[in-house]
């Protein structure tokens, strides 16, 4: 397994309703990647919540789309750390159209386990800005659910 040590980095990752029954197989692909797992939580979205989370989106012609899909069901997110974590989670899910995902790289979380160009599976930050804002929208850092939040003393 690669170190925790070099170039570690943080991102946050979400498995999206229709995937969150692959949670066991997608848990397995992370950590064979060398990733880990230092935050989790299952949320079921209200739809400011996720107009707020996807608000760069908000003038887009797939964003009314975007959130009934959404919040058709709890999502998993997940703060993964490792080394290189935002490019690493961003090469497994694959490219964002499940059809292209499976025809580029069949490994791929998108191609095994999307749908269509909405219902793809998977999310991931796609910079350090988002992956803080990210992270911070699940997990703030102030506040009482901190206090149910696992601490990896020897990661953070
Ligand atoms: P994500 O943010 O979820 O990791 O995906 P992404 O960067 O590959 O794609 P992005 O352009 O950020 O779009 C966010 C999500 O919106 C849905 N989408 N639908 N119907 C459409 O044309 C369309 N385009 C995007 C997808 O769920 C996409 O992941
Ligand atoms: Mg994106």
């Amino acid at each position: 397994a690669r170190s925790l040590g070099d170039k570690k980095e943080k991102t946050l990752a979400m498995i999206k309703p229709d995937a969150v029954d692959k949670m066991g197989m997608i848990l397995d692909m992370i950590s064979h990647k060398g990733l880990l797992v230092t935050k989790a939580k299952m949320v079921l979205l209200s739809r400011a919540e996720a107009a707020q989370f996807y608000i760069e989106h908000q003038s887009k012609p797939f964003f009314n789309g975007l959130l009934d899909y959404v919040t058709s069901g709890p999502v998993v997110a997940m703060e993964i750390m490792g080394g290189n974590a935002i490019g690493v989670w961003r090469e497994l899910i694959g490219p964002t159209n499940p059809s292209d995902a499976r025809s580029q790289n069949s490994q791929s979380l998108r191609a095994k386990f999307g749908t269509d160009n909405t219902r793809n599976a998977v999310h991931g930050s796609d910079s350090k800005e988002s992956a803080t804002r990210e992270t911070e929208f699940f997990f703030p850092s102030a506040g009482p659910s901190r206090a149910n939040t696992a601490q990896f003393t020897n990661c953070t």
